[in-house]
């Protein structure tokens, strides 16, 4: 069977008016990027990248080695194509302008460099989360206010995931479409067209040793869950968390299921666990491309008009079945 690249995807999206050059020009410069943040995480010890950076990133997190090197990646592969007027990263405070004396275009690009990054010292799957918005300010300079924008407005969204093979999963708002890197070649191959959500599951991922500290909403859905045939739901369910979301969400794409990281009383003070810029949007907008639901337990994800930069949200994302009985619990309570 012929094999389509990435580059030809995309190319044949352009041609279909789905995609603008220069966003197909910014995707493909996203794509190489993450490239080499799979060459820098596949490398773990032998290029002495594992490990604590000794610093701590605007969340007060420890920052891994791999955090730095991911996040100089993209902010330096997307600095100078021309296709951007401002980034904004996990790993960093403020708006990333665009140096003066280089071109900028009319998009802005948020992401996660290396999602689930604790994972990195136990050679456990992470990712890079990207999401691509329209920059209002057309050709002017975008302050934190122009990415303030709800995540329906997003033009495209994607993760790169490093796990046994390397792929990226990507939407321009007609479906979910999943490429796997050849490393012979070097180039991401169309592996997936059109990946979809189950509608119906019988698999859940949240962090359950927090259930202590749950709205009741969460605690009675995961009590029936965890009840299986002999309770309410009649069947039996079953558990994954791996503490990458990435690697979470990208099994929910695969095979179904619900995602869930709930408002608690642990992370009610910071509005949640999960960043909603280049987390929670992205992520939504995929799940909902591919037939899925995202929420907040009380809303949608991707209405949510955006006051900060790091903002967090509570996430209940996938099956679209298991989202909606979370949401009228919520409702009922
Ligand atoms: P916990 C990783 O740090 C992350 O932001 C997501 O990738 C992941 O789903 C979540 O946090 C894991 O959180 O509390 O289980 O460590």
């Amino acid at each position: 069977m012929r094999r389509v690249t990435l580059t030809q995807f995309l190319i044949e999206q352009q041609r279909a008016g789905r995609v603008s050059a220069d966003l197909r020009l910014l995707l493909e410069v996203v794509a190489r990027a993450c490239k080499a943040i799979g060459v820098n995480v596949s490398k773990g010890a032998l290029a002495g990248v594992l490990g604590e950076a000794g610093t701590d990133n605007v969340q007060g997190e420890a920052q891994k080695k791999l955090d730095v090197i991911a996040n100089e990646i993209l902010l330096q592969a997307n600095e100078w194509g021309g296709h951007l007027a401002a980034m904004a990263s996990e790993e960093v405070e403020t708006v990333h302008q665009i140096p003066f004396d280089f071109p900028k275009g009319g998009y802005l690009l948020m992401f996660d460099p290396l999602d689930g990054s604790s994972n990195i010292d136990i050679n456990v799957t992470v990712g890079t989360i990207f999401s691509v918005l329209r920059n209002p300010e057309g050709e002017g300079d975008p302050t934190e206010e122009s990415f303030m924008q709800p995540g329906s407005e997003q033009v495209a969204a994607g993760y790169a995931i490093y796990g046994p093979s390397t792929q990226l999963v990507l939407t321009v708002g007609k479906g979910v479409h999943a490429f796997t890197l050849d490393r012979e070649m070097g180039s991401f191959v169309y592996t997936t067209p059109y990946m979809t959500v189950p509608e119906e599951t019988r698999e859940y991922a949240i962090n359950a040793s927090n259930a202590r500290h749950w709205e009741a909403p969460v605690q009675r859905y995961i009590a029936e869950l965890q009840e299986g045939k002999a309770g309410p739901r009649g069947v039996d369910f079953n558990m994954r968390w791996v503490a990458s979301m990435v690697a979470d969400v990208h099994r929910v794409l695969t095979r179904g299921g619900i995602f869930m990281y709930p408002l608690d009383e642990k992370c009610r003070a910071q509005g949640g666990k999960l960043r909603l810029m280049y987390e929670a949007n992205p992520m939504a907008m995929l799940i909902e491309q591919a037939g899925g639901a995202a929420t907040t337990g009380r809303e949608r994800i991707l209405d949510i008009k955006p006051s900060k930069l790091h903002q967090r949200v509570p996430v209940v994302l996938g099956s679209k079945s298991e989202v909606e009985r979370v949401t009228a619990y919520h409702l009922e309570a």
